[in-house]
């Protein structure tokens, strides 16, 4: 039976590029983001094996929903990959609490909440979560604290589920480096925004990339896993 996989955050970059991937090798994918009309754009593209619906990984009805409509057409899940995430990157003292805040309501309690409600299916599929973290869930630098503690806490979220969960579901991080895609516009703090330019630029991943690493996980035999896989640009 087709695999079916769900993707938050599939309206540009890493998430819609593994919607497309995953699709081509035969799943079939179910795309969430808030832009409707992207992610309605790249299901009709990709055809009957998508399906897309609006998604705030914030509202937790929505989250309910997105698993629903998922089980309503396809009848089961294999795969969840939480990929939604924002970075407002800045210095603590000059940056704006609701940007932080919102950083932890959208990469750790969305994340949480897309988990919570799909769990029950993924426990009946012996499924896959797949949590997209960084290379910024192993270190800080100035400029990143609160964009990395949120993605610490997905290392920590990823590596205390496997264990509560082991053998039942799989639960897997992709930590990329600089990727380019709509990531680098979140940061609105001018001097940062500056400050990260050699860094998004110049060798940089492309989404397509990730999709690839992701992919890879997926197809590991039963009786293989991979935890994590680190991908940075070859500099
Ligand atoms: O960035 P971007 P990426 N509810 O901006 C969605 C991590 N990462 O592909 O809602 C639901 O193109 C947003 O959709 P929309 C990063 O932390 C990246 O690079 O329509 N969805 C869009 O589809 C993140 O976890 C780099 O605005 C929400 C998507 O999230 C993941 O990779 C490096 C949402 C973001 O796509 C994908 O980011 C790294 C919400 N409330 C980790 N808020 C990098 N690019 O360099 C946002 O280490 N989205």
């Amino acid at each position: 039976k087709d695999k079916t996989v769900l993707i938050t955050g599939a309206s540009s970059g890493i998430g819609e590029a593994t919607a497309r991937l995953l699709a081509e090798k035969g799943a079939n994918v179910v795309l969430g983001a808030r832009r409707q009309d992207e992610i309605e754009k790249t299901a009709s593209e990709i055809g009957e094996r998508a399906l897309a619906i609006q998604l705030d990984v914030t509202d937790k009805s929505q989250v309910k929903n997105f698993i629903d409509k998922a089980i309503e057409k396809f009848g089961s899940i294999d795969v969840l990959i939480n990929n939604a995430g924002v970075g407002y990157l800045g210095p603590v003292a000059e940056g704006k609490l609701e940007d932080f805040h919102n950083m932890f309501d959208v990469n750790v309690n969305g994340l949480l909440s897309c988990i919570h409600y799909s769990l029950p299916h993924l426990l009946k599929s012996s499924g896959h979560i797949i949590n997209l973290a960084s290379v910024a869930a192993h270190d800080v630098f100035p400029g990143s604290v609160v964009y990395a503690a949120s993605k610490h806490a997905v290392d920590v979220i990823t590596r205390g589920i496997r264990l509560e969960l082991r053998d039942k579901v799989r639960i897997s991080n992709i930590s990329p480096g600089a990727v380019d895609t709509e990531f680098k516009d979140h940061t609105h703090h001018k001097e940062t925004a500056e400050k990260f330019e050699d860094y998004f630029s110049g060798t940089v991943l492309k989404s397509k990339d990730i999709a690839e690493s992701i992919y890879y996980m997926l197809s590991q035999p039963d009786h293989a896993v991979i935890n994590e896989i680190i991908i940075r640009p070859d500099r």
